[in-house]
């Protein structure tokens, strides 16, 4: 686990609300019976938009917000077609019809565990019996989350996911063209660092002994939580990582994940902005890790 801490690092988001929980934990004393630590909210079934945003043709400037950035890519201008890009992260709703016609058996099932992060821990582990539907690893379901963003599966399940869907995954720069909602950085509002809780669901706090829930979500949210970007997008930033199609260098052995998730602090990754480039091997599977689709504009 040590080899990829640095990957774990940026890998900082998960399911679930401890509804009427405190406003804050601690490491010590953490109760995790199951009552205390739950994945996911439960909130009223509301119908999730299965719709996607265009994003027309056009140049675009990418990359490097700011001075202070770390993990961007170069401030480049790119020229991307046209593409649709899902309005939401994928649910573990939409996840379980796929698996459902399907019978696709995801990689955390095959390999009989995952990478899990739970309240309380100093770092993540690999816990048997991890995956999709168990995000806290055995005696954890996904219940009460059903309409939170799927999470335990590797860039190959989303990749699977996307194909029966008739999608695929976003590059790189589609990604970030669209969390930018079109429009240059500086004009991009330098998103979360103040940890706003309005915004998108990260960890405020100091990682990992405390965390202050003030956007109400210690694991993921339900898709759709928090107000849209511009071009009416939700939780490109913020909630859980999404992986993308891209490797993350030359080397082709890592894949490319965009966005942040609840898991980021500003002391421990504070990647919660549009320019950062998150990275993971591709059979890994976090609970903090989703995605959402993309596809050619007709
Ligand atoms: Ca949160």
């Amino acid at each position: 686990m040590r080899n990829w801490a640095g990957v774990i690092a940026a890998f900082v988001a998960a399911v679930g609300t401890i509804a009427g929980a405190a406003v804050w934990f601690e490491t010590r004393g953490i109760d995790r019976s199951a009552a205390a630590v739950r994945w996911g909210s439960a909130p009223p079934r509301k119908r999730i938009a299965d719709d996607m945003v265009l994003v027309s043709t056009g140049v675009y400037i990418i990359g490097d917000e700011s001075d202070r950035a770390s993990g961007d890519a170069p401030a480049r201008q790119v020229k991307l077609a046209a593409f649709r890009i899902d309005r939401h992260e994928v649910t573990s709703r939409q996840y379980a019809e796929f698996v459902r016609a399907a019978s696709y058996v995801t990689t955390a099932e095959r390999e009989g565990g995952a990478w899990i992060y739970r309240a309380g821990d100093a770092d993540w582990s690999w816990i048997r019996g991890a995956d999709w539907r168990h995000p806290l690893g055995p005696g954890s379901d996904i219940e009460r989350a059903w309409d939170h963003p799927v999470v335990l599966v590797s860039w190959y399940d989303a990749n699977a996911y996307a194909r029966w869907a008739g999608k695929r995954l976003p590059t790189e720069a589609e990604w970030e063209v669209a969390a930018r909602g079109g429009v240059p950085p500086q004009f991009f509002p330098r998103p979360v660092l103040a940890a706003a809780p309005t915004t998108a669901n990260v960890w405020q706090g100091h990682w990992p002994q405390r965390n202050l829930l003030t956007d109400g979500f210690l694991y993921t949210a339900p898709v759709g939580s928090f107000a849209p970007n511009r071009i009416g997008l939700y939780d490109m930033i913020g909630n859980v990582w999404e992986w993308t199609a891209d490797a993350y260098d030359s080397r082709d052995t890592l894949r490319a994940a965009r966005g942040g998730s609840w898991f980021c602090s500003p002391n421990y990754c504070s990647a919660y902005r549009a320019g950062f480039r998150g990275k993971s091997p591709p059979g890994h599977a976090f609970n903090n890790v989703g995605f959402r689709c993309a596809a050619d504009a007709p």
